[in-house]
């Protein structure tokens, strides 16, 4: 029987074999650091109409809690990165996770033949999978297995991948040795803040009530006034603070057939998007995590990058802060700040399946 070293070594092999980006192992314990942090973010209402985040609060800080006798939580990173594709430039935008198929399936679909070898080595243990799909702590639990650091903009960042990747875990009731876990390496660098068209960033953290992801994807009711002019056109999610950030220079194009869009989505012109029908929604959408939104939801975005869902024109205020925002320092061309090398990185060692 191997020992713990080599059983981690063995679960690495085979899951880079089936194409995740990173693996790591960290001890399944009590998330102590995360418990404070996360009881002060409910608390401040920063999950707005998330009911699903203030569920589950006992489980959620504790794996043992999902699978009972877990000994190790092995994380995973899975890459969605592509260079962005809409043609039309005035088009309403799509977040790059959402291009292809969901990746609560396709993800899913990738762990069941890593469960299927953890099983045929090491026998009958206890293990469960996650992708988004419980009460989980992914990105404590990446950080914690040294897959990548929890950045200022709250995404999970790898040394060498950027952060354009999905996050998932198994619970295992089997010993594996755990790795060390990822230092941060965000130095100085507040790009990601100072890009948030809504300010919903502050070092460390994000309330979840004013991200655009939030306000285009989770929330079911109008989306509130005062982020009239702010949704710089994101329909469905928001890839800003990651498109700002240095470390994506470092993000390559994923291999994920299921990722790849639809040629006819991609080429969607601005007032397709706005007279778009049920019909064509669910012929674009099949399958996607827009789906999510509904179509009711996508109609409410859209209308909303019009000014149309209040019906009032944009304020002086808004419009001053939009011109503001364009001539400022942090807001040139994404190209310009990925380039900027002021950054200070601690290291430029790359620990793949480290
Ligand atoms: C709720 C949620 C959201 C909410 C809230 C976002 C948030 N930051 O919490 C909304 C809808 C806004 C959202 C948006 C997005 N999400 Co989301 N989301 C989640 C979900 C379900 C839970 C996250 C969570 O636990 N939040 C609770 C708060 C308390 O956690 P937190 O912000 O990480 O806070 C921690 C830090 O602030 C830290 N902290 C606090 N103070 C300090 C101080 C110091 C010094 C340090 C070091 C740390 C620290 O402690 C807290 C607890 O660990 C996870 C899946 C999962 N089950 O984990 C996906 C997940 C985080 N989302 C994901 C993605 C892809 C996105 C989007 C990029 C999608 C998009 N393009 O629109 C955006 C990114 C927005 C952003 N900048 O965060 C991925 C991230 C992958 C990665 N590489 O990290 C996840 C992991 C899903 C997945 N399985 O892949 N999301
Ligand atoms: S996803 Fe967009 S709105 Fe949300 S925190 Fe990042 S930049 Fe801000
Ligand atoms: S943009 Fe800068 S501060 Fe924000 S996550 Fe990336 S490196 Fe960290």
């Amino acid at each position: 029987m191997p020992n713990p070293a080599e059983q981690g070594a063995l679960v690495k092999a085979k899951a880079h074999e089936l194409g995740f980006l990173a693996c790591g192992i960290a001890k399944a314990e009590f998330l102590s650091d995360e418990a404070p942090r996360l009881e002060h973010w409910l608390k401040q209402g920063k999950h707005g109409e998330m009911g699903y985040m203030a569920n589950h609060f006992d489980l959620r800080l504790d794996p043992r809690k999902l699978v009972p006798g877990a000994k190790s939580v092995i994380s995973l990173a899975y890459n969605y990165f592509t260079p962005p594709k809409q043609k039309e430039p005035s088009a309403p935008k799509l977040s790059t996770y959402a291009y292809g198929r969901d990746y609560h399936k396709v993800v899913k679909q990738r762990l069941n033949p890593l469960m299927a070898f953890i099983k045929e080595q090491f026998g009958d243990v206890e293990m469960r999978a996650f992708v988004d799909s419980a009460p989980v702590m992914e990105k404590a639990w990446a950080q914690r297995s040294g897959i990548g650091w929890v950045g200022k903009h709250t995404n999970v960042i790898r040394q060498g991948a950027g952060s354009f990747f999905f996050l998932c875990e198994i619970i295992v009731d089997l010993e594996l040795e755990p790795d060390a876990p990822a230092m941060d390496h965000c130095g100085t660098c507040r790009r990601c803040i100072d890009a948030c068209p809504t300010d919903a960033i502050t070092p460390y953290g994000v309330d979840g009530s004013k991200c655009i992801s939030y306000l285009t994807i989770e929330l079911k009711n109008a989306i509130p006034q005062e982020f009239t002019g702010k949704l710089e056109n994101w329909a469905f999610g928001c890839d800003i603070c990651q498109q700002v950030c240095p470390w994506n220079r470092f993000s390559t194009p994923h291999k994920e057939q299921e990722f790849q869009p639809k040629q006819e989505l991609m080429a969607l012109m601005k007032d397709e998007w706005q007279g778009m029908t049920e019909v064509l929604f669910d012929q674009l959408f099949e399958g996607s995590p827009v789906k999510r939104t509904k179509y009711s939801g996508l109609k409410r975005n859209i209308r909303f990058l019009e000014g149309g869902d209040q019906g009032d024109e944009l304020t002086e205020n808004d419009t001053r802060a939009a011109i503001a925002r364009k001539n400022s320092n942090n807001t040139g061309t994404i190209a310009d700040l990925q380039s900027d090398t002021t950054i200070e990185c601690v290291s430029e060692e790359f620990h793949l399946f480290s």
